[in-house]
């Protein structure tokens, strides 16, 4: 298989991780491990499990079902180490401003840094404004909550809406559902984020305004989809209430846009607050989890933060190879550029975290798909994994095939609460079985013997083949005692806190996403040209094709 590394020369660069002397032992280590199968490791290694498997607080991670010795892990720490991992680790928590590109510290460990020892920017311990915001969204939350906060006709809020799309999105709508056996009984929550007119029409045709209560979230009150459906919610809002006075009850803002909020109408005292520090993809620790606070109450948000920063303290503090995020990372980063692999499954066992691999695709290839090293180099070598997955039972039966018999090297995570969210336990049991067996099968798989003997005589030589399951496949399982917010918050910053290792050792800026700004400049360059009364012609051929023949075809009988 192709290797992602180059071969080392004096002349390259020292601050190129991967092309460190001890990229070359890992390379060469690699060519050994091609040919070992994992099934061999675990006969002559019955002591695997003990030896590649940790407790961190509620997780349980079995990382022994990886293609790894003693001396693997031994390797990849050492590139962890001399990448400078602890070095870049102490940058980010004392509030370094690590994000060069946008000028900007990193400090999601700020908000939910629970011992209160300061944290300082410019000069300034950011705590007191942390703890007070939290104090904010919690006060607010129980007025909702108790009833006491009231819409413009007196009735209580049913139902609340958060409008936002990205980070503003998919972290308090990925951790609303994961606690939905906490939540609250009156308050339905919903989200919306998408521009589509569906999303929001459809959110809203339920709703009464009387009842409802916006949030809107956007961290520069400026973001094109979220602002739109914003204002339709207020024009929504306004047919039925009439009167401005009213938008006051009914809408919210967090943001760290003050003079935004105030000019779309939001009272500033309804306005929770957060800053440039805090990464979107990062921020549902800050006012951005004001729908979880509201969901869930202050109680179960603080329990979130707390699990947070007990991951926090681990990865702080523990000696690298037995750092729960640092492992987690160097097997990715063992997989995609000494393997080749070019993707990581994400396998939750749990309905309750079906939207966390939507959740972690954001996180990890928006901070980690990128091309350019901290100094501005062309990188010559693999950067982020493909993220993607799927609930894992469901996944078994649609994509599992190819995790099993494809030619693609897919590094799968499998997560499950050992509790099950609800008293049908023989349902649990019959998830937890299938989670088990599958991990057995990745890594086991079925040889052509064990095949024909299954089979049978009269199946001998016939399609045997197809029913060989070459196994080899790479996993990791990651138990939680149960899915309480404590344990949900320790998992998020266990990624979080992966992600962040890779790219120290890929070498990038993981906190900004200059990839995601000339798809918005153009859209707005070709939006007023959808209704140009001559025909576009500034665009490459493609484009402006599409753009006339949506100018004719949307707009029939205005003979364009
Ligand atoms: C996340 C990104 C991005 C962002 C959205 C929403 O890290 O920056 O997903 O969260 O574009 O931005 P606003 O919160 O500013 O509306």
């Amino acid at each position: 298989m192709a290797l992602a590394v180059q071969p080392y020369t004096n002349e390259m660069d020292d601050h190129d991780p991967l092309h460190r002397p001890v990229c070359r032992l890992l390379q060469a280590h690699q060519a050994e491990m091609a040919s070992v199968h994992m099934r061999d490791l675990f006969v002559a290694e019955p002591e695997r499990f003990e030896r590649f498997s940790l407790q961190v607080g509620d997780i349980l991670l079995d990382y022994s079902k990886n293609r790894i010795t003693d001396e693997s892990m031994h390797l990849l720490m050492q590139l962890a180490e001399e990448a400078e991992v602890p070095g870049w680790r102490e940058r980010m928590f004392s509030g370094d401003k690590i994000n060069h590109t946008e000028n900007r510290a990193v400090l999601h460990v700020a908000l939910r840094n629970r011992s209160n020892d300061p944290v300082v920017v410019d000069g300034e311990d950011v705590m007191p404004k942390v703890n007070a915001v939290i104090e904010r969204m919690g006060a607010f939350a129980e007025r909702v909550r108790s009833g006491q906060w009231r819409g413009y006709t007196g009735e209580r809020i049913t139902d609340v809406v958060n409008i936002g799309i990205g980070g503003s999105d998919l972290g308090p709508q990925m951790v609303v559902q994961a606690l939905r056996p906490y939540r609250h009984p009156r308050l339905k929550l919903h989200f919306i984020s998408n521009v589509d007119g569906a999303h929001v029409k459809e959110t809203l045709e339920s709703l009464n305004p009387e009842t409802t209560l916006f949030i809107v979230s956007s961290k520069t009150f400026t973001t094109q989809e979220t602002m739109t459906n914003a204002h339709y919610a207020r024009d929504w809002f306004m047919a039925q209430s009439q009167a401005v006075k009213h938008v006051a009850k009914h809408f919210v803002a967090v943001s760290t846009n003050r003079d935004a909020v105030t000019q779309f109408g939001i009272d500033p005292d309804n306005m929770f607050e957060f800053w440039d520090w805090v990464g979107g993809r990062y921020s549902l620790w800050s006012a951005i989890g004001l729908s979880i606070v509201l969901a869930v109450g202050a109680e179960r948000f603080s329990e979130l933060l707390e699990g947070a920063h007990e991951m926090d303290n681990h990865f702080r503090h523990a000696p690298l190879a037995q750092n729960m995020p640092v492992i987690l990372a160097m097997l990715g980063v063992w997989y995609n550029n000494f393997f080749g692999a070019e993707s990581q499954a994400i396998l939750p066992y749990d309905h309750y975290l079906r939207s966390l691999p939507a959740y972690l695709e954001q996180a990890d290839m928006e901070s980690n798909g990128k091309s350019v090293d901290r100094e501005g180099h062309v990188v010559d070598y693999a950067t982020g994994a493909i993220v993607w997955g799927a609930t894992g039972i469901n996944g078994q039966h649609a994509f599992y095939q190819m995790l099993h018999q494809g030619t693609k090297m897919i590094p799968a995570d499998f997560i499950v609460s050992i509790e099950p969210p609800t008293e049908l336990e023989g349902h649990h049991d019959i998830l937890m079985a299938n989670f088990l067996a599958q991990t057995e099968a990745l890594m086991r798989g079925r040889t052509r013997e064990e095949t024909q003997l299954e089979s049978g005589a009269v199946q001998v030589g016939q399609f045997i083949q197809h029913k060989v399951f070459d196994g080899n496949h790479p996993s990791n399982a990651i138990l939680l005692q149960k899915l309480t917010p404590h344990a949900l918050g320790m998992l998020v910053a266990l990624y979080e806190h992966k992600i962040f290792v890779q790219g120290v050792i890929w070498n990038l800026n993981s906190y900004d996403q200059w990839g995601v700004e000339l798809g918005k400049q153009l859209a707005n360059r070709i939006l007023p040209e959808l209704h140009a009364d001559v025909p576009v012609g500034s665009h490459d051929a493609s484009t402006n094709a599409l753009i006339n023949h949506y100018r004719r075809m949307s707009h029939p009988r205005a003979g364009l």
